[in-house]
């Protein structure tokens, strides 16, 4: 599976992670990475979220980054150069998802430039990095769980004000309009992040119609077809140093909605 992981830089930590992380990176930036599978999307990320449970490395990638993501997938980066020296985990330390909530983090070429760390329940270990970046106006999974945390703030212990942040239109369908998302939960009646198996058939609409029917409202590529646009942001983000080709090894991928 190729993916493409996007860099998101810490703007300021939670203050749990902050006390456990920023005495032990040695000065180097960090970033949260995220693995998507729809670059030409990050015009509308409005979050990111991590599994509470789940637990994160900070990685040095070489004298002046470090990233945070799970072990396994440093460990895959590192094989693919992203690492210098190639090969090389290095583990600064490690921290439980549930301290990451309310870091705030840079969104590459979002709309909104500075988002916050949220919980999602469904976030999956053995997938990507385990960080996932939140594009509720595409992505049904998204966009539940921002409505969930937005009815349920206190529940998931979030301050009301890191959801606050509305799906931005990036891609146009004739069917479903400007934001294919919440216009998905909708018809399909789902109610909440428990619905995974109206999820998951959303998800395939969501693929299906953005990837052939979608057009661009936003960006270097608006009024471009998706098809067209998809490899072309990617390039684009990958050029600024932003993000970088992520490779997930075949038979290892153990899908969400299984
Ligand atoms: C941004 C984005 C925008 C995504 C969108 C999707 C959509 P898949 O399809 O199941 O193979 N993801 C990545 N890692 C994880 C994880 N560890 N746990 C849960 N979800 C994860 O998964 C690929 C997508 O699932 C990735 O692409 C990521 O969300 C999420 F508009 O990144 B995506 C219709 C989907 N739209």
């Amino acid at each position: 599976q190729e993916y493409t992981g996007i860099k998101m830089e810490v703007v300021e930590w939670s203050p749990a992670a902050k006390e456990a992380i920023e005495a032990k990176v040695g000065g180097r930036k960090v970033f949260l990475v995220a693995a998507t599978l729809r670059p030409e999307t990050m015009y509308g990320q409005t979050n990111c979220y991590v599994g509470t449970s789940i637990k994160y490395g900070v990685f040095a990638m070489n004298d002046k980054e470090a990233f945070l993501c799970t072990y396994r997938s440093a460990r895959n980066m590192a094989f693919q150069g992203t690492s210098t020296p190639r090969g090389v985990v290095d583990q600064l330390l490690e921290i439980e998802g549930s301290k990451l909530i309310g870091t705030k983090i840079k969104a590459p070429f979002s709309v909104n430039p500075e988002v916050y760390v949220l919980p999602m329940d469904n976030v999956l270990a053995t997938k990507g990095t385990g960080v996932v970046t939140s594009v509720p106006s595409d992505s049904p999974d998204d966009c539940q769980t921002l409505y969930d945390l937005r009815k349920k703030a206190a529940f998931y212990k979030i301050d009301p004000a890191w959801a606050s942040i509305d799906p931005v239109p990036v891609i146009s369908t004739p069917t479903y309009g400007d934001l294919l998302a919440p216009a998905l939960l909708t018809a399909l009646k789902i109610q909440s992040q428990k619905d995974t198996k109206q999820l998951a058939e959303a998800k395939d609409i969501a693929y299906k119609e953005g990837f052939y029917n979608g057009t661009m409202l936003v960006g270097e590529f608006k009024g471009v077809s998706v098809q067209e646009a998809k490899g072309k942001v990617r390039d684009r983000m990958i050029e600024a140093g932003l993000a970088f080709p992520y490779a997930e090894p075949e038979g290892l991928v153990i899908s969400r909605s299984a």
